[in-house]
C-alpha cells in the first residue's frame, strides 16, 4: 500500500498526490506537529487557521471515501515531527512507498529529500506541485540566457502563456501595466465595504482553545480571527472581494488610512497559500467581473499582476536561488530588529498602525509591509535574517517561499538587486502622500533634523549616503544623488547627526 502525506498548505482537492492513490488500498496521513508549529514563532492566528483548515479538509477527504490517519496536536506526543508520524503510520500499516506533492518550503523539502528515505526505509516519491501557474522548469527556461531578471517581462510571458487579458498577441487596453493609475491616496470616498464575517464550528473553537493554551507565548491575539478555514468560506471571501472591493482595488492599491486595516485588498493570500483556493480560479473570478463590466481594467490588471506576476515570480526565484539566497546580505547590515517589531510599542504612528494590523489580524496589506515596516528596516540597516524571521512569524499567509524573496529581495535589497532594480527606500514624504498617518503622529513629517523630526526623513538620506558606492551608478537613482549633492554641507551634516542619534536610540523611537 501507498502512504500519502498531505501538508498543512496542501489543502486542495486537486492535489497531485491524490491522483496517484487508490481509495480502496492507500492511506492518507495528515499531522499537526510541534516541529511545523514551532519552527518560527508563528502568529496564533496562523496556527489556528492551519489546524482548523487541516481538520476540515481531512473530514472532507474522509467523507469522499478516503482512508485517512489524522494526528491531532498533542504536546505530550513523542511524535514531534512529520517524519515521526509518517514513520509510525508506515510501520503500523506496512506501507511500501510514501507519496507526496513536493512541499513549498526549502527547509522541509531539503529534510525530505536528504533524510526521509533513510529513516523510513521505503522510497519517497515527490510529485510536482501543479497548483502554480508557472512550473519550476518553465521559470528556469525563462531565466536561461537573461542577463537581468525583471518581473515585468516574466509577467508579460505569463499573460501570453495563459492567454489572460490578451487581445490577440497584445495586452488588452493597449498596455501591459496600469500601475501609474493605481496610486491614488484615499480620502474616504467611496466608503470602505465591510468584510464578510465567518462563523466557526465547535471543533474550530476547540482549536482556538488549544492554540491559546499551548502557544500562549506566540505573537498576536485570536480575538479577531476571521479567516476562511473551509473551501466554502474561501469561495465566499473570493466572491465578496470581486464584487465589492475589486472595482477600487487598482485606484487605492497603495493607499493607507488611519484605523483601516484592509482598504480594498482581497485578503485572499491565506486561502491561496494553504490551498483552499487556486490562483487560477481567483484570477478567473476577477476577469469574469471585468468582462461583465463591473470592474475597470486598471483594477483587474493590477490584481491579476499580483497573482500571475509577483506570486509566481517570487516562487520561481526562491527555488532557483535557495539555499544560498537566505544568507544574502548585500548591504552588509548588522543592526538588530528593534523590540517594537514584537511589542508594537512605538511613537511612529505609521509603524504603530502596521503593527496593530499585524498583531490583531495577522495581516498587513502590501504597502504597510513594503513601505512602512519594511522601509524602516531597510533604512535602519536591520540584519536580513532578523527581519525575514519577523515577517515569516507574524502573518497568517507567511511561507518561506513567498516571504523570503519579498523581504530579502524587495524590501531589504539584500540580493544585490536580483529582485528589484532599486531599493524601495522612501522618506516620510511618501507615507504622508499615501496616507493620513502623519497627522496623527508625534513626529513631524515636514522636518528632518529637529528633535521631533520624522525618523524616516534623516534615515533616508543616511541610507543613501552610506550606500553611495552601491547605488550612485544606478541610472534610476541619479536624481536622488543629484539632490543630495545640491544640499548645503551643514544641512547634510545635520541630517547625518540626526540619523546617527536615531540609530543609537533605535529601540525607543
Ligand atoms: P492583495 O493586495 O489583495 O493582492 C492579491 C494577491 O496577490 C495576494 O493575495 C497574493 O496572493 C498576491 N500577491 C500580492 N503581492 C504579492 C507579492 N509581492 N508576492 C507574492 N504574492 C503577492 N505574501 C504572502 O502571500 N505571504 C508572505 O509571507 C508575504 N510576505 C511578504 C513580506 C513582505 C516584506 C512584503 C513586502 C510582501 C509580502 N507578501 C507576502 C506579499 C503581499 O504583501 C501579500 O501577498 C498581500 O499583502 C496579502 O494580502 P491580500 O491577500 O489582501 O493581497
Ligand atoms: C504552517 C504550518 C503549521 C503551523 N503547522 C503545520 C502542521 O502541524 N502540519 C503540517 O503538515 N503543516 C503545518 N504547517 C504548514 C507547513 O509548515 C508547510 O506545509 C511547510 O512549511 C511546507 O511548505
Ligand atoms: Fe510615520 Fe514619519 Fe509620518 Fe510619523 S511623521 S507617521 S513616523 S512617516
Amino acid at each position: 500500500m501507498k502512504l500519502a502525506l498531505i501538508l498543512g498548505d496542501q489543502l486542495s482537492a486537486e492535489l497531485s498526490c491524490l491522483h496517484e492513490l487508490d481509495k480502496r488500498t492507500d492511506l492518507i496521513v495528515m499531522a499537526e506537529v510541534n516541529t511545523e508549529a514551532r519552527y518560527v514563532k508563528h502568529h496564533k492566528q496562523k496556527i489556528a487557521l492551519i489546524f482548523c483548515a487541516m481538520r476540515h479538509f481531512a473530514r472532507q477527504l474522509q467523507d469522499d471515501g478516503w482512508q485517512l490517519h489524522y494526528h491531532a496536536f498533542d504536546p505530550e506526543s513523542t511524535q514531534r515531527s512529520l517524519l515521526d508520524v509518517v514513520a509510525a503510520v508506515a510501520d503500523k500499516h506496512g506501507a511500501n512507498e510514501l507519496v507526496m506533492t513536493e512541499c513549498g518550503e526549502y527547509r522541509l523539502h531539503h529534510d525530505i529529500v536528504s533524510n526521509w528515505h533513510k529513516s523510513l526505509s521505503i522510497p519517497v516519491t515527490l510529485l510536482t506541485d501543479d497548483r502554480f501557474l508557472c512550473s519550476k522548469t518553465r521559470f528556469a527556461d525563462w531565466v536561461h540566457g537573461r542577463k537581468q531578471l525583471r518581473m515585468e517581462y516574466f509577467y508579460r510571458e505569463m499573460r501570453r502563456d495563459h492567454n489572460l487579458l490578451m487581445d490577440g498577441n497584445q495586452p488588452e487596453g493597449g498596455e501591459w501595466n496600469f500601475d501609474s493609475s493605481n496610486r491614488r491616496a484615499y480620502r474616504g470616498d467611496p466608503p470602505l465595504p465591510a468584510l464578510p464575517g465567518f462563523s466557526y464550528t465547535h471543533d474550530d473553537k476547540a482549536v482556538f482553545a488549544l492554540v491559546e493554551e499551548h502557544f500562549a507565548d506566540h505573537p498576536g491575539t485570536l480575538t479577531r480571527f476571521n479567516w476562511p478555514v473551509t473551501r466554502t468560506q474561501a469561495r465566499q471571501a473570493l466572491e465578496d472581494f470581486v464584487q465589492y472591493r475589486l472595482p477600487w482595488f487598482g485606484d487605492f492599491q497603495d493607499a493607507m488610512t488611519q484605523g483601516e486595516s484592509f482598504m480594498f485588498h482581497s485578503l485572499l493570500s491565506t486561502s491561496i497559500n494553504c490551498g483552499l483556493l487556486s490562483p487560477r480560479e481567483v484570477i478567473d473570478a476577477a476577469v469574469d467581473v471585468y468582462r461583465a463590466g463591473k470592474a475597470p481594467l486598471n483594477a483587474t490588471e493590477g490584481f491579476v499582476r499580483q497573482i500571475l506576476g509577483w506570486r509566481e515570480y517570487v516562487r520561481g526565484l526562491y527555488w532557483l536561488k535557495m539555499p544560498a539566497y537566505a544568507r544574502s546580505n548585500g548591504l552588509g547590515n548588522t543592526r538588530s530588529l528593534p523590540a517594537y517589531y514584537w511589542s508594537g510599542d512605538t511613537g511612529m504612528n505609521c509603524m504603530r498602525e502596521a503593527f496593530h494590523n499585524t498583531f490583531e489580524h495577522a495581516y498587513a496589506h502590501h504597502i504597510q509591509r513594503l513601505m512602512v515596516t519594511g522601509n524602516f528596516a531597510l533604512l535602519a540597516g536591520v540584519t536580513p535574517t532578523e527581519i525575514c524571521d519577523w515577517y515569516l512569524a507574524v502573518y497568517a499567509d507567511a511561507y518561506d517561499w513567498v516571504e523570503l524573496p519579498n523581504t530579502l529581495g524587495m524590501v531589504m535589497h539584500a540580493d544585490d538587486g536580483l529582485l528589484g532594480s532599486k531599493p524601495y527606500a522612501a522618506s516620510g514624504n511618501y507615507i504622508n502622500k499615501m496616507s493620513d498617518y502623519c497627522k496623527h503622529c508625534r513626529y513631524s513629517v515636514k522636518t528632518s533634523t529637529d528633535h521631533d523630526s520624522c525618523p524616516f526623513n534623516s534615515l533616508y538620506w543616511h541610507f543613501m549616503s552610506s550606500h553611495r558606492e552601491t547605488f550612485s551608478s544606478n541610472p534610476r537613482m541619479t536624481m536622488i544623488y543629484r539632490s543630495f549633492d545640491k544640499m548645503a554641507d551643514d544641512k547634510k551634516q545635520a541630517l547625518m547627526q540626526r540619523a546617527s542619534h536615531l540609530l543609537e536610540n533605535l529601540d525607543v523611537l
